[in-house]
C-alpha cells in the first residue's frame, strides 16, 4: 500500500469507527439542561416535581409547564458567534451558541415586553428586560473557543453578550460588563 491508499484507508477506517458512535450519540438520550417558564407556549413538560426537581424546588421555583431543551434542541438552533473580551483573563474568546431571542421563539414566547429571570444552577439569577435581551442580542451559549462548557466551568451554557460592541458597556471596567450574564444558565422565567 503506498502512502495515498494507506492514508484513504485509515480515513475509511476512521470514518467506520466514528459513524456508529455519532449514530450512538443520536439515539443516546441527553439530559435537559435549560427549562423555560411562566408565558411560554404549550410547553414539552408538565409542573415542578417537588420530590424529583430537587434543585428547582430548592431555588423556589414553581411552574405548572416547561418547555425543555437539550444539547442537540439547542444546537439545533441557528447559532451565532461573538468575541466579548472575557472578565476572568482579559482576552477575547470566541462563544457561540442560538440567539436567546429565538431560544424563547422556539419555547413559544410570544410577547416582546416583560422580563427574564435567568437563574443559575449556583443560584444566580439576574432579571433582564426582555427588551434588552433583544437589543443586547444576547445568546445561550452552548460552545467557548469551539469547545462545549464543561458544568463546574461556565456551563453547560451561558447567557452573554458582546459586550465589547455596546459603548455604554464598553466604556465600562470589565468586571462591570457581565453582571446580566449568568453562567450556569440551567432555567429561565418569562414574566
Ligand atoms: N452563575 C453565576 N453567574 C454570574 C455570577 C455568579 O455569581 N454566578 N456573577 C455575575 C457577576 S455580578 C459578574 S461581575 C460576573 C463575574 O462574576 P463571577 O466572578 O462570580 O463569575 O458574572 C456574572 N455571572
Ligand atoms: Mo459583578
Amino acid at each position: 500500500m503506498d502512502k495515498r491508499e494507506f492514508l484513504a484507508a485509515s480515513a475509511l477506517g476512521a470514518a467506520a469507527f466514528a459513524a456508529p458512535a455519532r449514530a450512538a450519540a443520536q439515539t443516546l438520550p441527553s439530559p435537559t439542561l435549560l427549562t423555560i417558564t411562566g408565558a411560554i407556549g404549550r410547553g414539552n413538560r408538565g409542573p415542578l416535581d417537588p420530590a424529583l426537581d430537587q434543585l428547582m424546588k430548592k431555588q423556589g421555583l414553581r411552574f405548572d409547564k416547561g418547555h425543555t431543551f437539550d444539547f442537540a434542541a439547542l444546537a439545533a438552533l441557528p447559532a451565532v458567534t461573538i468575541r466579548p473580551t472575557l472578565e476572568y483573563d482579559g482576552k477575547p474568546h470566541s462563544l457561540r451558541g442560538p440567539l436567546l431571542e429565538n431560544v424563547l421563539k422556539a419555547a413559544g414566547v410570544r410577547r416582546e415586553q416583560g422580563s427574564l429571570v435567568m437563574r443559575a444552577i449556583d443560584g444566580y439569577a439576574p432579571e433582564i428586560k426582555l427588551a434588552d435581551a433583544h437589543n443586547f442580542r444576547f445568546i445561550v451559549a452552548t460552545h467557548l473557543d469551539g469547545k462545549p462548557m464543561p458544568v463546574g466551568g461556565l456551563g453547560p451554557l451561558w447567557a452573554v453578550f458582546d459586550a465589547d460592541r455596546f459603548p455604554g458597556v464598553a466604556s465600562q471596567p470589565l468586571n462591570a460588563r457581565f453582571g446580566n450574564c449568568p453562567w450556569g444558565l440551567y432555567h429561565i422565567e418569562v414574566q
